[in-house]
């Protein structure tokens, strides 16, 4: 096990041996309860990815971590690997990592917090048994981050926070948390206090025990952060931190002990109480702190409902679902992975499964582990764990795979698009490269693909605006397709439903349309209407009143 010591020896200086994973090797009763599966959510820039980078850095995966922000020497995070994410400095696409850290295999997933790309977190959440939320220190609880913690709290997934940018002036402490406690409206407890902040933050408390941990600044924090621990008391704190700084961390810690929520697993774990940790994930303040913390109460993987059944992880029967599906991770094979999340029993390399959507068996050959866009094949995976399956298999988001047909999974919501463009190849020379490359990204299920009632070009639905920005960037770079991309005044979709059934059929139902208004096909051939606004809508519907309208189709 790797230690960390500090390198600053002065005499007075107790230095305590901090190694990593500091707390009792886990018990393994089965190999899914040493599984640990996460996502890391907030509000777009709050410090999701470059926290991602420091876990690994302390999972031992990756040896220099890259940082968001070096560009002078150009190196990159492992987990942006996407060429738009490089140059944007942002996550576009949630990336999935695993690493050893402390006896656990933790699977981790890093999400986009940009509300343009939040199908692809929400889908996520669904395959993960507890998130961190990342809160800007200077800036607080922000808009997204609301948005997304509601979401978790609908599933019932434990939460903990990491309040992040120590290393710049913050608000105060005791207002952030008491900001997470009614703005989010759960009951927090800070499992370590900050000492200072921007250039005079010098550490973090454990409220548990008192000591105090000392950090120091590495270089770019592509290092593991030298950590000194002390007692608070000890006469030596005195001399390397301002004593107006440890009395007013002790003066809140005080506070903190008479008016704040008590500690309590039980609450944790049902998503009612927050832990709640301090640190600098550039400078890797706080980081082990964090990782140790989360692993010592972070639940054992959970089950999933087929029906009304829970289906546990002890289960012998192998079950999993897909909640992701990304082409080109390698530029070199014109591939797809279809992202898995295991549900229970054993997955073994080869086996065969029911694909649920095409009813029928296919076998598991090309499993991989999953590193970012590095793979590693995979023999065998259990509950909790995320495997990826490489191929061109007809695999569709929300598919159930199991060794038993009875199973079937309905985790993954489908968003009606909020937004729509058309889109068309500027060539025709590229026509063919043009149609792989949609056929391909549009299977990734962020981008929905419709047919307009006598329209030519093809009219694309999205959550937000951006994702077609991506579309026409990846079609561009990963397939030489060049395309036009012109945004559709459409804001409004609904379903025809006649008997609860959806609407088909070859020709259009009606032309009879108000203004404002316009009928499409989607890839299923379910008829919608398409409106410019709420007032278009009401109109359709006093012309058609023979329709319901559906916000959007379950699967
Ligand atoms: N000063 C300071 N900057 C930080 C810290 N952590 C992250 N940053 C910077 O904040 C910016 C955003 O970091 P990212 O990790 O890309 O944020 P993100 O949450 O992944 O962003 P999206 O994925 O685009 O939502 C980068 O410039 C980071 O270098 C920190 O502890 N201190
Ligand atoms: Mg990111």
């Amino acid at each position: 096990m790797p230690l960390i010591f500090s390198r600053r020896r002065e005499p007075s200086l107790r230095v305590a041996r901090r190694p990593a994973g500091c707390f009792p090797p886990p018990a393994v009763s089965h190999p899914s309860s040493i599984r640990r599966t996460l996502a890391i959510i907030s509000h777009p820039d709050a410090g999701k990815t470059t926290l991602t980078e420091k876990f690994l850095l302390y999972g031992g995966a990756i040896d220099l971590a890259g940082s968001v922000t070096s560009r002078r020497d150009r190196r990159q995070t492992t987990s942006d690997w996407m060429e738009l994410e490089k140059q944007r400095g942002i996550s576009i696409s949630s990336t999935v990592l695993q690493f050893q850290y402390g006896g656990f295999h933790v699977n981790l997933l890093d999400t986009p917090g940009h509300e343009d790309f939040s199908e692809d977190t929400y889908r996520v959440l669904t395959a993960v048994d507890a998130v961190i939320m990342v809160v800007d220190a200077g800036k607080g609880v922000e808009a997204r981050t609301r948005k997304l913690f509601e979401i978790c709290r609908l599933r019932g997934i434990p939460i903990f926070t990491f309040i992040n940018k120590l290393d710049r002036p913050t608000r105060s402490p005791i207002d952030l948390v008491d900001e997470i406690e009614n703005v989010l409206g759960i009951a927090s407890h800070p499992m370590n206090w900050p000492l200072g902040d921007g250039p005079r933050f010098r550490g973090l408390i454990q409220r548990r025990d008192g000591q105090l941990n000392l950090f120091e600044k590495t270089k770019a924090g592509a290092y593991r952060a030298p950590v000194s621990v002390m007692g608070l008391t000890d006469p030596a704190v005195r001399e390397h931190v301002d004593g107006d700084l440890v009395d007013k961390a002790v003066e809140e810690m005080e506070l903190l002990d008479i008016a704040g929520a008590p500690f309590d697993l039980e609450r944790v774990l049902k998503g009612e109480l927050t832990p709640v940790f301090f640190g600098s994930a550039a400078n890797n303040f706080g980081i082990q702190l964090l990782l140790d913390g989360f692993l010592a109460m972070a639940p054992e993987p959970a089950g999933r409902k087929s029906g009304e059944t829970m289906i546990e992880p002890e289960d012998k029967r192998f079950s999993g679902f897909v909640f992701k599906i990304q082409a080109n991770m390698n530029p070199k094979h014109r591939d797809r992975m279809a992202f898995i999340r295991i549900v229970s029993g054993k997955f073994e390399r080869d086996m065969q499964v029911w694909h649920g959507s095409a009813a029928k068996q296919i076998r598991l050959s090309n499993s991989q582990k999953l590193f970012a866009q590095e793979r590693e094949i995979v023999d065998e995976a259990f509950a909790g764990d995320v495997v990826g399956l490489v191929g061109n298999q007809p695999f569709e988001i929300g598919d159930t795979l199991t060794v038993d047909n009875t199973i079937k999974f309905d985790e993954i919501p489908i968003f009606p698009p909020e937004c729509f463009a058309n889109i068309r190849g500027r060539s025709t020379a590229t026509a063919k490269r043009f149609r792989a490359g949609m056929d391909q990204l549009v299977r990734e299920g962020v981008i929905q693909l419709f047919e307009t009632a006598g329209g030519s070009a093809s009219l694309l639905g999205a959550v937000g605006p951006l994702q077609f920005e991506v579309l026409k960037y990846r079609l561009e770079s990963e397939y030489g397709a060049e395309v036009v991309v012109e945004q559709c005044p459409w804001q409004v979709i609904r379903w025809l439903m006649k008997n609860d059934e959806p609407v088909t059929g070859a020709f259009p139902p009606t032309d009879d349309l108000p203004g404002g208004c316009a009928l499409a096909k989607d890839a299923a051939g379910h008829w919608v209407v398409l409106a410019e606004a709420e007032w278009a809508l009401r109109s359709f519907k006093r012309y058609h009143e023979q329709w319901e309208l559906a916000e959007r189709l379950l699967k």
